[in-house]
């Protein structure tokens, strides 16, 4: 009996005594607890008539049973789904109707509008959190070993939905080998080990929090101290005590505006890691100035796995994302013509190996156009590679707006606003912002003669979007700025009203 994610991240700590998780409230669980825990939940899957490829929809509060649940699942042979918690119940029904899941795992808070959703399907619903967590309460019953069914390399683990410039948001289907191989090749690659202890201050709904994080420290088997949120009380006072810590930018940028954040801080720090949004070199070098530490900055997407990464020994250098994984493979192409770029020109970065994705769920058209017959992916971020290989990125041919580490698709906001009576038309773009890097400004132009009220604008917008992705100011506008074939200049608004 195999199952490749199992077998490698989870069954060798039966029986290890040592420290996993440490959690908010103080309490520890080790390996071994949390293996028994995952056993627990891995049966209450099954009761709950959850089959191998069953999708297991996953909108819960960061707590060591949602990462228990998450090894839970994958013994269970079911594929994986987690989703922002800030999503709206407009956003859930959404991906409750394209990924068909067996079971909903929400936060007992939701509990009434999720089976509202999920009733009418037939979707079973189960809670975590708070005092009285319906699968937390049925697992405590259930044996503490599970046999896991069997997973080959290529059968689906997780689906990670990602927005795109279409508006609609697209599973992105990965394998047991997909997760794995990316681990294997981080966790060698920065040298953690059982001696690191990492502070987890990431959302586990996305690829840095859950795969990056997790992943890597399950194969190490490394000590994570589980922070609920990025709350910088918290931070300075694990950071001490810790070896490890992977960040957005805006951790950084948090951490430096804190005088409390010093040399002595950082004394017992092995690596800081950086990701998901691009690092500001002036972070880099403030960082370094305040800490004797280079941040180490790193890139990949949801569909890829981690893609690249600054050497653990070696320059680490600020504006570039480093060198390809190892067994992965990295051109940069012309994005009229696919051909190969030479050395040192600006092209679109494409990826190969085994961390890129399946696919699309139930979307083979989406797959075809962004997945190449050769293995390939076009991310969509416009970079140079230098002839050693070092890769920086340098744009982006995607219309993506990444705030605090989160993707934000204009388009998904402009089909909010262009649905709403008396917009003529919309166009949401990003503009500098210190805290988050980039936030949202939405400028819209109203039909002739209507009066639009932004209040109602903000109150349709609420309902439908999750608050992250909320434009922070509403712009009225007479007309939008175009260019001679018609296309709005995103470009001119963020010139115009980029200050
Ligand atoms: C919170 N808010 C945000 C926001 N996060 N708004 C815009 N962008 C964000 N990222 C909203 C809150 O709802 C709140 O709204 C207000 O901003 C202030 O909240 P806060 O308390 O200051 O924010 P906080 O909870 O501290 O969250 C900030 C953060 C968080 C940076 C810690 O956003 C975060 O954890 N980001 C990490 C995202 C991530 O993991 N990305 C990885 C994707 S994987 P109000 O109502 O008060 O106005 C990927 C691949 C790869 O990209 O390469 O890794
Ligand atoms: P997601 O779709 O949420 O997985 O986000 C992936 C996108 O985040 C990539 O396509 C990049 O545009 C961006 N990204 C991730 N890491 C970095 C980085 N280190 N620097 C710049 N952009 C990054």
């Amino acid at each position: 009996m195999t199952n490749t994610l199992f077998d490698a991240l989870f069954a060798p700590h039966v029986g290890n005594s040592a420290t996993f998780l440490h959690c908010d409230d103080g309490a520890t669980l080790t390996y071994d607890a949390f293996l028994k825990r995952a056993a627990q939940l891995a049966h209450t899957l099954t009761d709950a008539g959850v089959h191998p490829g069953d999708r297991i929809l996953v909108q819960a509060p960061k707590l060591s049973d949602t990462i228990a649940l998450y090894a839970a699942s994958v013994q269970a042979g079911a594929v994986y789904l987690p989703l922002n918690t800030a999503y709206t119940q407009a956003e859930l029904d959404y991906f409750i109707q394209d990924a068909d899941p067996r079971l909903i795992v929400c936060d007992s808070k939701d509990e009434a509008t999720v089976k509202a959703l999920a009733q009418p399907r037939g979707t079973a619903v189960l809670t975590l959190g708070g005092s009285d967590g319906s699968l937390s309460r049925t697992a405590d019953g259930k044996p503490t070993s599970f046999t896991p069914v069997d997973r080959a390399p290529d059968d689906l683990a997780a689906l990670l939905y990602t927005s795109g410039t279409t508006g609609r948001s697209k599973g992105a289907m990965l394998s047991h080998k997909n997760l794995l191989s990316n681990a294997v090749s981080l966790t060698e690659l920065w040298e953690i080990t059982c001696n690191d202890r990492l502070v987890h201050a990431l959302p586990i709904f996305h690829t840095h929090g859950l795969f990056v994080a997790m992943n890597t420290s399950l194969l190490a088997g490394a000590e994570v101290r589980l922070c609920a949120a990025f709350d910088i009380d918290v931070i300075l006072n694990e950071v001490p005590r810790s070896t490890l810590l992977m960040g957005v930018p805006t951790f950084y940028t948090r951490l430096l505006a804190d005088a409390r954040f010093t040399k002595d801080c950082v004394q017992n720090m092995r690596l800081f890691v950086s990701g998901s949004a691009p690092l500001l070199a002036e972070t880099h070098r403030d960082f370094e100035d305040r800490t004797g530490h280079r941040i180490l900055e790193r890139y990949g997407m949801t569909e890829t796995n981690m893609i690249t990464s600054n050497p653990l020994n070696g320059a680490r250098l600020a504006g570039t994302v480093g060198y390809p994984l190892a067994g992965t493979e990295v051109k940069i192409t012309n994005p009229d013509t696919g051909a190969t770029q030479p050395f040192g020109e600006i092209g679109m970065i494409e990826v190969r190996g085994d961390n890129v994705f399946q696919g699309y769920w139930n979307m083979p058209e989406k797959t075809a156009e962004e997945l190449r017959a050769t293995g390939f992916f076009l991310t969509g971020d416009l970079g140079i590679q230098s002839e050693d290989g070092r890769v920086s990125i340098v744009g982006r041919s995607k219309d993506l707006i990444i705030s605090g580490g989160y993707n934000i698709y204009p388009k998904e906001i402009e089909d909010v606003l262009n649905d709403m009576p008396d917009v003529n038309e919309s166009a949401v773009f990003g503009i500098p912002n210190p805290d988050f890097g980039e936030s949202v400004i939405a400028a819209i132009v109203p039909e002739q003669g209507a009066t639009l009220s932004i209040e109602a604008m903000k109150d349709r917008v609420q309902t439908q979007l999750a608050r992250f992705k909320h434009p922070r100011e509403y712009l009225l506008l007479e007309t939008l700025p175009r260019n001679t074939m018609g296309k709005v200049q995103k470009n001119v608004l963020r010139d115009t009203y980029g200050s």
